[in-house]
């Protein structure tokens, strides 16, 4: 296991030489920021961020994410282009020596919350999902942008890529998504960069848009699509764990047996009973995932790849990116690498 932490860049306000001192750090997690989804990212820009991370004392072996056009997603002609940019971006990310890309296939919105400061009974603040909130968010006339969404598109953008999806069901997203990975996945495996598709968060629809990377059933179809070892997961407990129909511990040993994972994201959710859920501290007791026995699954299968701890609330006094301040995930990477110390002694 090598332990990871994603930092947003120059802007962010986490300092990457804080992270260096969060003991077992191995590897920075990060992305090019400033280029609009689909497009190239230029060699010059990729090194400049590589510099930046290896004078931090860190590594820069994973992306987090190339981020997929649109059009790739909905199928359209355009897509070409962009899936050419999309290898291209592979290729000169490799030449960095860039080891593992993640990327998402959901519709529009990445990851949605329904609050981002819920106040918890430790004074903390977590992000929340609440289906009550849900129901009456509409994200064509709202205001609500989430950290994760793309802000580009004015309201107009949104309403008329919300009517092409009107005519992609579950089954031609997944014919999109085969097609892609028909494309790209001879590119990972030529130049040695395992591809890490991220689940979708929440794993089922929403907002009337399909979402297919959700369930072990649909996980199993996708890593059959191309049956290669760089056709793999970023496997993120707490977007999988946040409905009650997945069984996290026995995936994570199905998937990393298969050596099929090659990034996991770790967090807790307290998932409530009308399927709500709320964000929690690492550490089991405080939400519903059992992460000793996760971590336990990636240990007993030997697992090399990379780990980052996800989402943390905002303790201390921290402010900053919603989920993505430096403290409560630095005690989630402890807890982690604490779990990890124990299991390896305990072999011998
Ligand atoms: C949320 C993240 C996601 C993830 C993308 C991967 O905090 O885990 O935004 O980066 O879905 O493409």
């Amino acid at each position: 296991m090598k332990m990871s932490f994603r930092w947003y860049g120059k802007d962010d306000p986490v300092k990457i030489s804080y992270i260096r001192q969060i003991p077992n750090m191995y590897s920075i997690v990060t992305a090019i920021y400033d280029v609009p989804v689909g497009e190239q990212w230029s060699m010059e820009s990729i090194l400049q961020l590589k510099k930046e991370v290896e004078d931090a004392g860190l590594k820069f072996d994973v992306i987090e994410s190339v981020p997929v056009h649109e059009d790739i997603k909905l199928g359209l002609p355009s897509r070409q282009k962009y899936i050419d940019n999309y290898k291209e971006n592979i290729r000169n990310l490799a030449k960095a020596g860039v080891k593992v890309i993640c990327y998402n296939f959901m519709p529009v919105f990445d990851w949605t919350r329904t609050q981002l400061d819920k106040v918890l009974e430790d004074g903390s603040t977590a992000l929340v999902y609440y289906k009550e909130q849900l129901e009456k968010m509409d994200p064509l006339t709202g205001e609500l942008s989430l950290p994760g969404w793309d802000s580009s598109y004015t309201k107009e953008q949104l309403a008329d890529i919300f009517d092409k999806y009107a005519k992609v069901d579950e089954e031609a997203l997944w014919s999109n998504l085969e097609y892609f990975l028909k494309e790209i996945i001879p590119v990972a495996e030529e130049c040695d960069v395992r591809m890490a598709i991220h689940p979708d968060d929440p794993p089922y629809p929403i907002f009337g848009l399909p979402r297919i990377i959700t369930t072990e059933k649909n996980l199993d179809r996708f890593l059959k699509l191309v049956d290669s070892e760089y056709n793999g997961l970023t496997f993120c407990t707490g977007s999988l764990g946040s409905a009650h129909f997945n069984d996290i511990v026995r995936m994570v040993d199905k998937y990393s047996a298969m050596g099929r994972i090659h990034f996991m994201h770790i967090r807790n959710v307290k998932l409530l009973e009308d399927g709500s859920f709320e964000e929690s501290a690492h550490y089991s007791p405080c939400g519903s995932m059992d992460i000793v026995e996760i971590v336990k699954a990636l240990h007993k299968n030997n697992y090399q790849g990379y780990v980052r701890p996800d989402h943390g609330r905002m303790i201390w006094g921290e402010t900053g990116k919603p989920g993505y301040g430096l403290y409560d995930r630095a005690l989630g990477a402890m807890y982690l690498t604490g779990i990890w110390e124990t299991l390896e002694k305990a072999k011998n």
